[in-house]
C-alpha cells in the first residue's frame, strides 16, 4: 500500500528524529518575535547527507529551482497560519527558524520532519512528482514541528494517529487560506498533485472520505477508515498511524464544512488551542483527545455555540465518545 510504500518513515529516519527530537526553545521572549520569519533551504544534491548545501536564505530572489522555491513559499505560507490566525511565532511560538532540505536522496518517494528541519524527495518520476509540489505536504511536515513543541503526542497508535492527524490538519488549512477556500468548497485531500498521471488518485488521503484517495493496480486501495467501526489494529506504520488518522481526520472535516466558511479561522482555532493549552498528553486516545476539543470549543466559543455542536458532531459522526 502507499502507506507503507511511502509514507512510513523508515528505522534509520526515525532513529535521526528521535535523536535531534528536543523541545527546548531559544530564550527569546515570545512577545519579541511575534513575527519573525527566518527559512533557509538546503539541496542535498541526491545524497542523504543533511543538511546539504544552503541555496536560499530570508529575503533571497527565487533560484529557479522548483523544489527549493516551493519549499521556501510553503513554509512562509505556514508560517503565516500560525502567526497570523493563531498569533504564534513559528513552530515553537518563540520565532524558531525553518530550515527545509530539497532533493534529499535518489527518486526519494517520501517527505519527513527530523526533528529539526523539513527534508523533501524529489519522488520516482513514475508514482511521485517532488513532494514539493503539495502545499498540505509543506505545511503536514511543519505541523510535526509544531506538535513536537506543545502536546508531544507519541508516535505509536491512537496518539501517534492523533500526532498525524494534527499534521493534516493544520496542512490543508494552510493550503485553504492560501487558496481562499471555505470549508464547504475545499477538496479536504492531502498531497493532491503528487501523482504522476498514471497513477488512479487524487492525494495521499481525503480527510472528508478517508479510504477514497486512491485506488490504483500498483498502489493498492487506499486503506483509511472513515469511522471507528473500521479502525485497523496492525503493527505495521507504528500500529497504523498514517491509516488510523483517518477517523480524527473526518471529524474534523465534518465539523469544518457543518459549520462552514474559513476552517482555520474557529475550528482551526479550536484545534489549536486544544495543543497548546496543556490539557492533552503525550499519550491521549481518540476519546481524551475529542473530550479536549470539546472543552476548549466551549471555553472559546460558549456552551452550545454552533462551534461546540459541530465539534460534538463531527466526533459523533466517526463513532469517537467525547
Ligand atoms: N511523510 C511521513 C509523515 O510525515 C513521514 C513520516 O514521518 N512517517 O508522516
Ligand atoms: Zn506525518
Amino acid at each position: 500500500s502507499v502507506a507503507s510504500r511511502t509514507l512510513a518513515l523508515d528505522d534509520e529516519m526515525r532513529r535521526r528524529r528521535d535523536s535531534t527530537r528536543s523541545t527546548v526553545s531559544p530564550t527569546v521572549p515570545r512577545s519579541a518575535v511575534a513575527d519573525r520569519l527566518q527559512r533557509t533551504i538546503a539541496d542535498a544534491r541526491n545524497t542523504q547527507t543533511l543538511p546539504g548545501d544552503v541555496v536560499r536564505t530570508e529575503g533571497g530572489e527565487p533560484v529557479g529551482d522548483p523544489a527549493a522555491d516551493e519549499s521556501y513559499d510553503g513554509l512562509g505560507v505556514t508560517h503565516a497560519l500560525f502567526a497570523e490566525v493563531y498569533g504564534w511565532s513559528s513552530l515553537d511560538g518563540r520565532g524558531l527558524p525553518l530550515d527545509a532540505t530539497v532533493h534529499y536522496g535518489e527518486q526519494y518517494d517520501n517527505a519527513f520532519w527530523d526533528g529539526t528541519r523539513m527534508v523533501f524527495g524529489d519522488g520516482d518520476g513514475e508514482v511521485f512528482t517532488r513532494f514539493t509540489v503539495s502545499l498540505s505536504v509543506i505545511a503536514h511536515e511543519l505541523a510535526h514541528g509544531f506538535t513536537q513543541y506543545t502536546s508531544q503526542l507519541e508516535y505509536a497508535g491512537q496518539s501517534g494517529a492523533l500526532n498525524e492527524s494534527v499534521s493534516d490538519v493544520f496542512g490543508v488549512l494552510a493550503e485553504q487560506r492560501s487558496r481562499g477556500q471555505n470549508a464547504e468548497d475545499a477538496s479536504w485531500l492531502v498531497g493532491e498533485g503528487l501523482f504522476l498521471p498514471d497513477v488512479q488518485g487524487s492525494a495521499l488521503r481525503s480527510m472528508l472520505a478517508p479510504g477514497t484517495a486512491y485506488d490504483d493496480d500498483v498502489l493498492g486501495k487506499d486503506p483509511q477508515p472513515a469511522d471507528m467501526a473500521g479502525y485497523v489494529e496492525t503493527t505495521e506504520d507504528n500500529g497504523g498511524v498514517h491509516i488510523n488518522s483517518g477517523i480524527p481526520n473526518r471529524a474534523f472535516a465534518e465539523a469544518a464544512v457543518a459549520l462552514g466558511g474559513p476552517a482555520w479561522d474557529r475550528l482551526g482555532q479550536v484545534w489549536f488551542d486544544t495543543l497548546t493549552s496543556g490539557t492533552v498528553t503525550p499519550t491521549a486516545d481518540f476519546a481524551t483527545f475529542a473530550a479536549a476539543t470539546v472543552s476548549a470549543a466551549i471555553t472559546r466559543y460558549g456552551s452550545g455555540s454552533d462551534v461546540h455542536r459541530a465539534v460534538l458532531g463531527g466526533w459523533t459522526t466517526v463513532g469517537v465518545e467525547q
